[in-house]
């Protein structure tokens, strides 16, 4: 006799003696058969059957990546109402409305698995979840967004398009448009970043100074390494990570160097050479107690940032009342037509 799974493949045989009844596993388990469709590169959408720890780890990472978006917009708000001119504060204005957007995709792609969006965020305003620790840095100059278009986005680009691979289908298409309009930060950045690197000494001087303040800080948003990266295993093996953090660190430092030539810049790392054998660059030591230190939540701006997301979360509440309340009248309006 076997026991049929609802696609009526048998999945167990079962015996059955005098005393005892015994169930032979004949074929895969669920998480066997995940583990299959997942290896044949199918895409898993939201009604398919998961494995609890999937669904929870897609939950962790996609919230972690919305409050990241929602939180990058502060560094670089914080310079629209002194952009140098029209031209430059109308690109910065529509760049920070494009990261609010990609918040809003990556809430909906965590709502459709199961989680509430609320919950999720009231978990960021109390400071229960992370965010990525690059947006816990200062903006002091206007070389600043030259070099965040630049570099946070260039990493953000570099690890967003292996996501766009991903196994979990509403995330993978989130990434897909997400990366189109990444691209255009990183190169409006690049601007900048070429026009000061081209004018005057003090412009140049400040193109430098934001290189040296956001090189290091760039190189951690892809995480500890490897062997001190607790999720990856398990990730790469649900293909939710395609490539290791430190393939990407790598991948993000070999394209970033000779773009950091071109500038005249130099990068702060005496470490720095390309290695001919590996063909990689071989780079210094990332200071990963400065790391954990800005992720528990003690980095030069992380009070700052929290306190500025509260407030606009307090200050946004007769949005969602007015929001509330119109839902509301709808239903009724729609239940007394129906009536
Ligand atoms: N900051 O085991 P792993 C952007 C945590 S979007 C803070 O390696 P995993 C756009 C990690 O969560 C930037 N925490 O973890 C933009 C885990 O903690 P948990 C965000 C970090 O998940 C540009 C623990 O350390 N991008 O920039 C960081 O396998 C400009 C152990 O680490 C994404 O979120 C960090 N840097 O790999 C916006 C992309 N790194 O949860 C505005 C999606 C690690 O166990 C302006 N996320 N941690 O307590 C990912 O690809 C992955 O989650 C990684 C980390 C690669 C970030």
């Amino acid at each position: 006799m076997y026991l049929r799974d609802f696609y009526g493949k048998a999945i167990a045989r079962i015996f059955v003696t005098e005393s005892t009844v015994k169930i032979m596993t004949k074929e895969t388990s669920l998480e066997d058969r995940f583990q299959q469709y997942v290896d044949g590169e199918n895409k898993v959408e939201p009604k398919d059957w998961m494995p609890e720890a999937y669904r929870k780890t897609l939950i962790r990472q996609i919230s972690q990546h919305a409050h990241s978006e929602v939180v990058g917009m502060l560094p670089e708000a914080n310079w629209i109402t002194r952009a140098p001119s029209l031209r430059r504060k109308v690109a910065l204005l529509a760049k920070v409305q494009d990261e609010a957007g990609h918040g809003l995709y990556l809430y909906s792609a965590a709502e459709t698995l199961g989680a509430d969006r609320m919950d999720l965020i009231k978990d960021l305003l109390s400071g229960k979840a992370k965010y990525s620790s690059i947006f816990n840095y200062p903006t002091p100059t206007w070389a600043d967004m030259g070099a965040i278009g630049w570099l946070v986005d260039g990493a953000a680009i570099a690890n967003q398009v292996m996501l766009c691979r991903t196994s979990y289908g509403p995330y993978a298409r989130a990434m897909v448009r997400i990366c189109k309009e990444e691209s255009f930060h990183q190169r409006q950045g690049y601007e900048i970043m070429m026009t000061l690197a081209r004018g005057s000494e003090a412009q140049k001087k400040m193109a430098q100074d934001a290189l040296n303040r956001w090189w290091w800080p760039s190189l951690m948003m892809f995480g500890p390494t490897d062997d001190h990266s607790p999720n990856s295993a398990q990730s790469m093996k649900w293909k939710i990570k395609r490539k290791s953090n430190d393939e990407l660190r790598q991948e993000f430092i070999d394209k970033t160097v000779p773009q950091a030539e071109f500038l005249g810049l130099r990068v702060p790392d005496d470490a720095l050479r390309w290695n001919e054998e590996r063909g990689h660059y071989d780079h210094g030591e990332i200071d990963w107690e400065e790391f954990y230190n800005v992720i528990k939540g003690n980095g030069p701006c992380n009070k700052q940032r929290m306190d500025a997301r509260n407030k606009a979360h307090d200050a946004g509440a007769w949005v969602r009342e007015a929001a509330n309340a119109y839902a509301a009248k709808q239903a009724q309006k729609k239940q007394s037509s129906a009536a």
